[in-house]
């Protein structure tokens, strides 16, 4: 069903095969239409990035330079390179051209023919063009049309506006075409509208045979052994049969693992071939937390009359992965097991990391990935509004042992299903599927982002006439209940698919709570309280969130002192939510003395965000296994702005992605305050069982007095995979009401709770207040800071006399990373904090700024 143009996963290859490989990514230029004017242009890249190269577009994140750049998505914009083949090259049986990824209209000639009309950003392209080239020089050019204008006409006729509300501009065209939709803007997004040729260009010569598609799918799983298919689509492009030795090879860490070897005959044309492989004592990849993400190295080769004509090779981890979606007494589950054991999903929605594309390096994946591990997250969803991610990003979610949850690219608004419409749609589910598929990583498909909803309770009923609706309805059950399962059944029949993101309704409607994934907005756009996660409980949060302004190094690479106001013009184009500011301000003054300095705001906003969020993850968490996930929205940011974000774009943590390593810790000790009485609860996503484990519970004020008698429970044991509370008391029965009243105590002290094992070893430990931030009588108090400095690395060596709350470390580095920060220095306690950063130098004094609470009330 799926054309071979579409399909070649080549992209992934390894080759030590015969063939060769050229990079097409020199000597290219680019012109807008109708000027003659020739420039160099980078591929791949976007028109904009070439743009700001040469100086003819502003920085666009800068200060409200946004509105300067709109221009660029009305322009049709050309590319041309040439490149030399040789006569020898010409000799090889066949030459493909691939293109992994063009944006998105584009007409692509080579000398004088055309090759290809591409219509969908999604889609890598490979085409036979041994027959259009030449020796010596050969031209590739290729015609960008406008998205704007080349969707107009649809729009003209389509008779009414799509409710892409996301879309910032008056006409929803983005709908039309199968493009990332955030790049027409969204609310924590720039509206960028690119064009290029944003994915890698290949020209490969090669004789014989090519392998199209290797899939190495997974029949069975045991201690003893692994059952594996190899299934190959590979094309013999010569007239006549051939013969072939087809030789799969799997090894881990170096040792080979199989090997298997079968003589075939290949036919002119597509050959499907499958070849078993057994992997004995197999071992298993495991996800983040629970031990090794073990992957075999598999590659398969075919050799004709000694030579191997072409290799592919994966990186296949072996594991079982389902979603357990099944009626029971609460509703429907719907949670993860992996290898056979329920497993409770922690980790974030991600979107693009970048507006602009390929401005992503390998070293922000890697980053990035390392941010996921370290914060204890083992699911990433990446979010139906943004791309189908490289390659790259997969790689790493395999190596980390990070799931994947995968929507397909469509968030927020019904969408056409014409046949055209479908018809790429089709084209861009096969590529991507067969793309995705060899990854242990990849957990499951979805098939859009709140659409369900939408459609339900967004008002489309009475905003549309009823033929409209009907048709908005007829449409989605046309792409995401029949299209696209159709299509994961076919090519990745083992992977669970749900048609949309929340399972069934929205946060409006109690009832829903109990049915499979559910987005929670009544924090934030319902006004909630943070309390409400308590009780407010999904069977798998996909979807919660909170604001925050990103800290005051990143408000500064785009704004200037005197923006520095939250309503100034500057902060409005970077905060895209209408409501954004009044909800932070209104959810500040419940639980925060609110501050009047902007940077004081900007900083106790990161901490609010923080706190409520992982006020969230930890009754999720404690709620086990009602509830068996939770994913807050949103992991990181695509430019410099006001979002729900963890990390900002410059890769610094929020206080939120802090928090949510401290909540996502495998073992984490979990007090929680209700009607006068206090829970303890110790959690674990550990898979073993922990005996005689000491939980320790010191009560002190702010001062570092001892307040109360210090319980101790030894002899605890927790088993595998559990939340459990192991005490409960009133508060009054913790302090000594007799000398203060209760009132004070719980406005002065805090409690500290050790976790130790078996030998003495602290294994969790948390710190605990007892009433809202802006009650606590916080002290002043004056940190001492030492610090030592080497090249890369600084270290710090805090100590204060009183508790410093929330203590944010700062320093005016870009992406420096910190052992911890945003945390409360504790009376008396020396805390050690190391810096990395390349940009740190020994002998140059990093200059750093300590902020804790108490000093925003002055
Ligand atoms: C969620 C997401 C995004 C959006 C976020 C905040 O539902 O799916 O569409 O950015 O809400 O509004």
């Amino acid at each position: 069903a799926c054309g071979l143009f579409y399909c070649c996963s080549m992209a992934c290859a390894q080759s030590n095969d015969n063939s060769e490989v050229l990079t097409l990514h020199s000597g290219w230029e680019f012109s807008q239409v109708g000027t003659e004017l020739w420039r160099t242009a980078e591929v791949p890249g976007t028109v904009h990035q070439d743009l700001i190269q040469h100086n003819l577009l502003p920085n666009p994140f800068y200060g409200t330079n946004e509105q300067k750049i709109q221009w660029v998505e009305n322009e049709d914009w050309e590319y041309r390179t040439a490149f030399t083949v040789t006569a020898e090259q010409l000799k090889r049986d066949d030459a493909r051209l691939t293109f992994e990824g063009l944006d998105t209209y584009a007409d692509v000639y080579l000398n004088g023919a055309l090759l290809l009309k591409a219509d969908n950003m999604f889609v890598g392209y490979t085409i036979p063009v041994k027959e259009y080239l030449r020796p010596g020089e050969n031209l590739l050019h290729i015609y960008f049309h406008s998205p704007i204008r080349q969707t107009l006409p649809q729009y003209a006729s389509n008779g009414f506006n799509y409710p892409a509300d996301n879309d910032h501009h008056e006409k929803h065209l983005s709908v039309f075409s199968r493009k990332a939709p955030y790049s027409y803007g969204w609310d924590w997004g720039i509206r960028m509208v690119t064009s290029g040729v944003w994915r890698p260009v290949t020209l490969r010569f090669y004789d014989a045979a090519s392998i199209s598609d290797y899939h190495v799918k997974q029949l069975s799983l045991t201690d003893r052994a692994a059952q594996l298919s190899n299934e190959l689509e590979i094309n013999n492009i010569l007239s006549r049969p051939i013969q072939a030795e087809i030789k799969i090879q799997a090894s881990l860490e170096g040792k080979q693992a199989s090997a298997v070897s079968r003589t075939v005959t290949l036919q002119p044309g597509v050959n499907r071939i499958e070849i078993p492989t057994e992997i004995l004592s197999p071992v298993r990849w495991m996800p983040n937390g629970w031990g090794t993400p073990a992957l075999y190295d598999f590659s398969a080769q075919i050799v004709t009359e000694g030579n191997i004509v072409a290799e592919q090779s994966h990186r296949i981890g072996l594991r079982t992965v389902c979603l357990v979606n099944e009626k029971d007494a609460d509703g429907e589950s719907f949670y993860f097991e992996v290898n056979g054991v329920p497993m409770f999903a922690k980790g974030a929605n991600y979107i693009p990391q970048d507006a602009l594309l390929p401005n992503v390096t390998a070293e922000r994946y890697r980053t990035l990935f390392r941010d996921i591990k370290e914060a204890n997250m083992n699911v990433v969803r990446v979010w139906g509004g943004g791309v189908y991610e490289d390659d790259r990003f997969y790689d790493l979610a395999d190596e980390n042992g990070i799931l994947v949850w995968q929507d397909f690219m469509f968030a927020c608004t019904p969408y056409p299903s014409d046949p055209t419409f479908l018809k790429r749609v089709e084209q861009e589910a096969c590529y991507n599927i067969r793309r995705l598929r060899n990854h242990p990583s990849l957990a499951m498909w979805c098939g859009n982002n709140e659409i369900l909803e939408a459609l339900k309770y967004w008002g489309y009923q009475k905003k549309y006439t009823p033929e409209i609706y009907q048709g908005m309805l007829a449409g989605y059950d046309k792409l995401f209940r029949e299209l696209l399962p159709a299509k994961v059944k076919e090519l990745d029949a083992d992977r669970f698919y749900v048609h949309s993101s929340p399972y069934l309704a929205n946060w409006g409607r109690p009832e829903s709570w109990g049915i499979g994934d559910s987005h929670n907005w009544g924090v934030w756009y319902g006004q909630k309280p943070f309390e409400s996660l308590d009780t407010d409980l999904p069977r798998f949060m996909s979807e919660f969130g909170f604001q925050s302004f990103p800290e005051m190094k990143t408000i500064a690479a785009f704004a200037s002192p005197e923006d520095y106001q939250i309503e100034s013009e500057v902060m409005n184009a970077h905060q895209k939510s209408s409501i954004g500011n009044h909800l932070i301000r209104t959810y500040m003054e419940r639980d925060y003395i609110v501050p009047e300095k902007f940077e004081d705001f900007v900083y106790v906003g990161l901490v609010l965000q923080g706190q409520g969020i992982r006020h969230g993850l930890e009754a999720h968490r404690r709620n086990r296994p009602y509830c068996m996930g939770t994913l807050y929205w949103q992991l990181n940011d695509s430019w410099p702005v006001v979002s729900w974000s963890g990390i900002d774009y410059y890769g610094n943590w929020k206080a939120l992605h802090y928090q949510a390593k401290r909540a996502f810790a495998p073992l984490h000790i979990n007090p929680i305050c209700q009607n006068d009485t206090l829970c303890v609860y110790l959690l674990s996503d550990c898979l073993d069982a922990m005996e005689k484990l000491t939980l320790e519970m010191k009560l002190t004020n702010f001062a570092g007095k001892k307040a109360g008698k210090t319980v101790v429970l030894p002899s605890l044991s927790l088993p595998a995979n559990t939340s459990q509370c192991v005490y409960r008391t009133p508060l009054n029965a913790l302090f000594s009401p007799a000398k203060h009243p209760l009132a004070d105590d719980l406005r002065r002290c805090f409690m500290q709770l050790t976790l130790k094992d078996k030998s003495g070893r602290t294994v969790a430990e948390t710190v605990h207040f007892f009433e809202k931030t802006k009650e606590l009588l916080l002290p002043e108090t004056n940190i001492t800071c030492k610090m030592k400095q080497t090249d890369g690395r600084c270290e710090l060596t805090l100590l204060s006399p009183a508790l410093a709350k929330d203590l944010f470390i700062e320093v005016p580095l870009q992406g420096a990373r910190f052992s911890d920060n945003f945390f409360d220095l504790l009376p008396g306690e020396r805390k050690t904090v190391v810096i990395t950063s390349p940009q740190i130098k020994k002998g140059e004094a990093l200059p750093v700024r300590l902020r804790h609470i108490r000093q925003t009330y002055n």
